[in-house]
């Protein structure tokens, strides 16, 4: 029996959002979703379908439609998993929230792709600081059944274990990774630029932004140059990095990163918004807009 599934959203203190740690896997307490918990699903699935038309990279959309996912309801777990049983070979389950960064790298080095259980309030259409049902699942669940998108995911996974056992600088760089690729990426495809990260997808807001305004970068992906670059957790990022498939994605990560780790310590680090003279631009961004600190 799993434990009983419970809403843990993060306590607001002088240090900002502090995340509230739970590692346990709950099953989906889909009966007891409110017909305003499905009426938010739906809200949110219409208008982003509407911004990612052009926008998302062309599995997206697809891959949605492989799992049936529409505006009707809340997916179910299960029906999700019985898809990428099939596919991929992924399974979500179910969770409070945050996750600590080791117990997530299991999660993904095992093909389990943690789903938060519970979706925002309807004050929360806009933004919420932290992963709901919404981000979690319409932002990265579909991407899952991308062969080589998953097996990313589940090197990534890997490397996050063996990072963790090597210190908190390595963590540090491999966090950065995931940021600027799982969660805030760009993928060139044959019409032009695409969408494939998460934070993106789920934000209305960020998903015009990131393709349309002048403001930001947009450079061509390089690891090295990735895990020695700052991000931003509070506005949209100052640069995006823009990948040419999810094969090259995958390729990148199957090297074992340790000797990386030992380069990064004596390589310094970039400002979120910073470009370098060996960067391959494909915008340089204007910086309007941008605070000067507050990278982290
Ligand atoms: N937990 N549930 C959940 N989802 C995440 O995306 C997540 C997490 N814990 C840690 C974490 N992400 C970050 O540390 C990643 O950068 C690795
Ligand atoms: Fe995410």
């Amino acid at each position: 029996m799993s434990p009983q599934a419970r809403r843990v959203e993060s306590l607001h203190t002088d240090k900002g959002y502090v995340p509230v740690y739970t590692t346990a896997v709950v099953e989906q307490p889909w009966a007891q979703y409110t017909p305003v918990e499905h009426d938010t699903w739906a809200r949110l699935f219409r208008r982003q379908r509407e911004v990612l038309d052009g926008r998302s990279c062309g599995e997206f959309f697809a891959n949605q439609e492989r799992f049936g996912m529409n505006a009707e309801a809340i997916p179910r777990f299960d029906d999700i998993n019985a898809i990428l049983a099939r596919s991929t070979g992924w399974q979500i389950v179910g969770v409070e929230g945050l996750l600590p960064e080791l117990t997530f790298f299991e999660h993904l080095a095992n093909r389990r792709f943690p789903v938060t259980w519970w979706i925002r309030k309807p004050e929360q259409i806009d933004y919420i600081a932290e992963p709901d049902l919404f981000h979690d699942l319409y932002g990265h669940v579909p991407l899952l059944l991308d062969p080589a998108f998953a097996d990313y995911m589940q090197a990534y996974g890997r490397g996050g274990v063996k990072a963790h056992g090597i210190g908190a600088d390595a963590l540090m760089y491999l966090t950065r990774l995931y940021w600027y690729t799982v969660e805030f990426g760009l993928i060139r495809q044959r019409d032009g630029l695409r969408i494939y990260g998460a934070g993106i997808l789920s934000s209305k807001g960020e998903s015009i932004h990131c393709l349309e305004s002048a403001a930001p970068n947009r450079i061509g992906f390089d690891l090295m140059r990735i895990m020695r670059t700052r991000y931003r957790i509070d506005s949209y990022q100052k640069t995006y990095f823009v990948i040419d498939s999810f094969e090259q994605l995958m390729r990148a990560t199957q090297p074992d990163f340790t000797p990386y780790y030992r380069e990064l310590a004596s390589l310094s680090t970039i400002a979120a918004g910073d470009v370098l003279d060996g960067d391959a631009v494909i915008q340089r961004g204007s910086g309007e807009g941008w605070s000067v600190d507050g990278d982290v």
